[in-house]
């Protein structure tokens, strides 16, 4: 499935500020769904490195209504993309299903609690730090088995926090605490990141390793790139892409399921 990105923020790294109100989030999703979109994942706070923290009470502002416009409207399944329990209440109450958490649960210690308390899906995507220390973080003597490790842990917390497993999805988080060799790594690691059997979430679209390979320096031009590695992940098996260009991701897709169709490639 193709998850659509819809950054309600001044400040993402690639899609900031583009849109001006609420209407505008409504037409880029409706759009992205018509390309193919199975959820939306809506983000009121950037995770790049760097970025400024958003109080709770700001990033509810610029998701709850854009969530519930979507679900009434649109009728489409919405994810929220937050580390704040007070955030994800706002979000289940306004008719998110899915949460999606960059921080595996261990940002804030309320999130685990709230989100065991209802039956919503739960992403949980592997960093080091926060947006101001990640980058000072990627350092790793084994890298796969530290990143396993510390999925475990995410996935633990919320296990424990009475979170069925069969609502669980795992994330390598590339990018995040991560050098650029990492990203590739993690990759060709994707079987031993599930964790026995979870189903995963990728989330390639535009970020700088792909912009290290190809010379893009704007992330606007990384879509290509993009889409050709999202082919490869649906080959694999990768069950969630998080994507900003639907369209291409999905023809992406349909490329390598019309080869696996006609037996060319295994
Ligand atoms: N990447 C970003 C944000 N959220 N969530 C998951 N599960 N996996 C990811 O790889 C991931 C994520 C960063 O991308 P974007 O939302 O485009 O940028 P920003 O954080 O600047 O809003």
């Amino acid at each position: 499935m193709v998850m659509g990105i819809l950054n309600v923020t001044p400040d993402s790294f690639s899609d900031g500020g583009t849109l001006a109100d609420s209407d505008a989030a409504v037409e880029r999703a409706r759009a992205m769904v018509a390309a193919g979109a199975g959820i939306i994942d809506v983000g009121g706070e950037s995770t790049r490195p760097g970025a400024e923290p958003v109080p709770a009470d700001e990033e509810i502002r610029r998701t709850a209504p854009v969530i519930r416009a979507l679900v009434h409207r649109l009728g489409v399944p919405v994810s929220i993309d937050t580390t704040k329990a007070s955030v994800f209440e706002a979000a289940w109450e306004a008719g998110a299903s899915m949460l999606n958490d960059v921080s595996g649960l261990a940002a804030d210690p309320d999130l685990a609690p709230a989100v065991g308390r209802t039956d919503a899906a739960v992403v949980l995507m592997h960093r080091r730090g926060d947006p101001a220390t990640m980058d000072g973080l990627a350092t790793y003597a084994d890298l796969v088995a530290e990143v396993e490790a510390e999925l475990a842990a995410a996935r633990d917390r919320a296990l424990e926090a009475g979170v069925s497993s069969d609502r669980l999805i795992l994330d390598p988080g590339l990018g995040f605490a991560k050098q650029g060799p990492d990203n590739w790594a993690l990759l060709g690691a994707l079987d031993r990141l599930r964790l026995g059997d979870f189903p995963l979430l990728v989330g390639p679209s535009r970020k700088r390793f792909l912009g290290e390979l190809t010379g893009h320096a704007d992330p606007v031009h990384r879509d290509v790139a993009t889409a050709a590695l999202c082919g490869w992940l649906a080959g694999r098996g990768v069950e969630l892409l998080r994507v900003h260009a639907v369209g291409a991701t999905r023809d992406a897709i349909l490329v390598h399921e019309a080869l696996e169709t006609s037996g060319v490639t295994s």
